[in-house]
């Protein structure tokens, strides 16, 4: 019987999937913690179920909405993890996801006072033995500069900084902030100063700004300095030369760290977050405003005049490829956040020409590090701009019609998680299972109708549990979480000196496509659910990322605004 083994969150329909080949439904019963039957009823029978390879049954509990925890669903002799109704899990999240950040800072001390001793670490990659630090780092092919960009985020479990998947990442906890200034009023945010563990916390600016600008700084040193080649583009990522062994805290990595050459996504990445750091840091720090508008229109100029510097997929020797050859996405974005922030008639005109206008890019895909029109999408259906009502109207229905077709795809799911459109579950799928919930959400802002609502929060019920291996793929959250994520530091199974991975940090989930050699080994013949082993060395299942915790807290954030409690 698998459920949300976290909470249900009140209000919300409140669904299980139960195992089950019998072709008549079965009786569910609903008890307390002191053991009191409190609800019953019977299942509908589902049959087989493609993405599991499960035959299912669901039981419908939500007309029972009474606060509590240590709930179990029972059918037949077979029981549920236990479980609370209540919004306290979904708020702990909502600040959990966003700590993900301070953990994988580059560049810093992470101090016990934030995390606590376990957590704490000394700064990684500032230039003391045996690091080398990322103070002067030399391009792989001779540039003749060397930069200064130390800070950041680590991308993952390894130690490698990609301005790519940073972009993303980025973006998505600045439009928390922005999300809420134009649908909710910024009250509503719940991360204003003072509430995060951070550095930062009592500096009169929203925390989950100060996060997002940790990694906008690294990605304007990563900009290429005035009076050299290729000025105003963006080095595509900064790691290690080679791979390093599982485990190597960041203090001790001792490997070479070598800038990649610069490339037309980075550079675009770079000019659409600024932009929009740009408007939204205007009232708090007007100088650093300036000089993120300053630099992301340097870079959206950069990019037009080298519209083709593509980052190669053969590039991942000692850290990721982020390849994407692709980049009319990026153009729009980029194009997007500057018109919303300036309102001048160059970028409009990009919007306007683009393609992507009006939303075309959701199709099957929603957000994505490597699919980033619905980004400049969601931006200018929020941010108020002078482009024709119509249009921005139809950029809004073509949002909600996405989720309209996820709501079609997750109708016959037997756990029911909108995913990639075509079945199959890519690197990642647990965020795009989150960034799929974000529209849902977004669908649900934009329209007021509930189905949409209902959507988000089964998006969410999945990740904490209701999926065919009874998993809770975020840490410290559930009876049976995520325990042995791939990461450097966090990598308790391999030296139990070091801590597991701090609640709130969300597994990258299913990949169907069996691409490390544990998940070889273990997983073969899979049904794309199932894909997943909680195990160490299993990267291309159980690793963590940026771009998926950003997913996750911008969905968390919201599944706690909306709790309404
Ligand atoms: O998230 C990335 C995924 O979309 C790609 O398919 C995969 C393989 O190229 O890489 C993922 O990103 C990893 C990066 O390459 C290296 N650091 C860890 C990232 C998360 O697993």
């Amino acid at each position: 019987v698998k459920v949300n083994q976290v909470a249900y969150v009140p209000g919300t329909p409140k669904q299980a999937t139960v195992v089950s080949t019998s072709t008549s439904p079965l009786a569910w019963t609903l008890r307390n913690a002191a053991g009191a039957t409190v609800a019953s009823g019977q299942t509908t029978v589902r049959g087989a179920d493609a993405l599991s390879g499960d035959s299912v049954h669901v039981a419908d509990f939500s007309a029972y909405d009474t606060v509590g925890s240590g709930y179990v669903l029972t059918v037949g002799g077979n029981s549920s993890h236990p479980f609370d109704i209540s919004a306290d899990a979904v708020r702990r999240l909502r600040t959990d996801a966003l700590a993900f950040f301070y953990h994988q800072r580059s560049g810093t001390p992470i101090e016990s006072r934030y995390v606590g001793s376990r957590y704490s670490r000394p700064a990684g990659h500032v230039n003391v033995a045996p690091n080398q630090g990322d103070n002067a780092v030399p391009c792989r092919t001779s540039c003749g500069y060397t930069l200064d960009v130390r800070g950041g985020w680590y991308d993952a479990g390894d130690h490698g900084k990609y301005v790519v998947n940073g972009g993303l990442a980025t973006w998505q906890l600045q439009n928390i902030h922005e999300r809420a200034l134009h649908v909710t009023g910024a009250d509503r945010a719940g991360l204003a100063d003072g509430t995060l563990a951070i550095p930062e916390q009592a500096n009169g600016v929203p925390d989950v700004l100060d996060e997002a600008r940790w990694e906008l700084e690294f990605m304007l040193k990563m900009q290429v300095p005035d009076g050299r080649t290729n000025a105003g583009m963006v080095h595509h990522k900064i790691h290690d030369q080679n791979w390093t062994a599982l485990p190597t805290r960041p203090e001790l990595d001792s490997q070479p760290r070598l800038l990649a050459p610069v490339s037309t996504a980075a550079t675009l990445n770079l000019a659409a977050t600024a932009a929009q750091a740009s408007r939204l840091w205007k009232s708090y720090d007007a100088t650093f405003a300036a000089r993120a508008l300053a630099a992301a229109e340097k870079a959206y100029a950069a990019a037009k005049a080298n519209p083709n510097r593509l980052a190669p997929a053969t590039d991942n020797t000692g850290g990721g490829a982020y390849e994407d050859n692709s980049v009319g996405d990026e153009f729009y974005w980029a194009a997007a956040e500057l018109y919303a922030t300036t309102g001048a008639a160059g970028y409009r005109a990009d919007v306007t020409g683009s393609s992507y206008y009006k939303g075309t890019s959701f199709t099957n895909r929603g957000y994505d590090w490597s699919w980033t029109a619905g980004l400049g999408d969601t931006t200018l259906a929020l941010v108020p701009n002078g482009l024709p009502a119509a249009d921005l109207a139809a950029t809004r229905a073509a949002i909600v019609a996405f989720a309209d077709r996820l709501l079609t795809q997750t109708a016959t799911q037997g756990y029911p998680a909108p995913g990639s459109g075509d079945g199959t579950y890519y690197w990642g799928s647990n965020g795009a299972v989150a960034n799929n919930g974000n529209v849902l959400a977004l669908a649900f802002d934009f329209t007021g109708q509930q189905k949409y609502r209902a959507g988000a929060y089964a998006a969410y019920d999945y990740l904490l549990g209701r999926n065919p291996l009874n998993q809770s793929y975020v840490a410290g959250y559930g009876e049976k979480p995520v325990r042995n994520v791939h990461h450097r530091f966090w990598a308790n199974q391999n030296d139990s000196s070091l801590p597991t991975a701090p609640p709130g940090s969300l597994s990258g989930g299913p990949n169907s496509q069996l691409q490390d050699p544990v998940a070889v080994a273990q997983l073969s013949g899979c049904k794309p659910q199932k894909c997943f082993v909680d195990d160490i060395e299993a990267y291309s299942v159980n690793e963590v990322a940026i771009n998926w915790n950003s997913a996750l807290a911008w969905l968390a954030n919201w599944a706690a605004e909306r709790a309404g409690t």
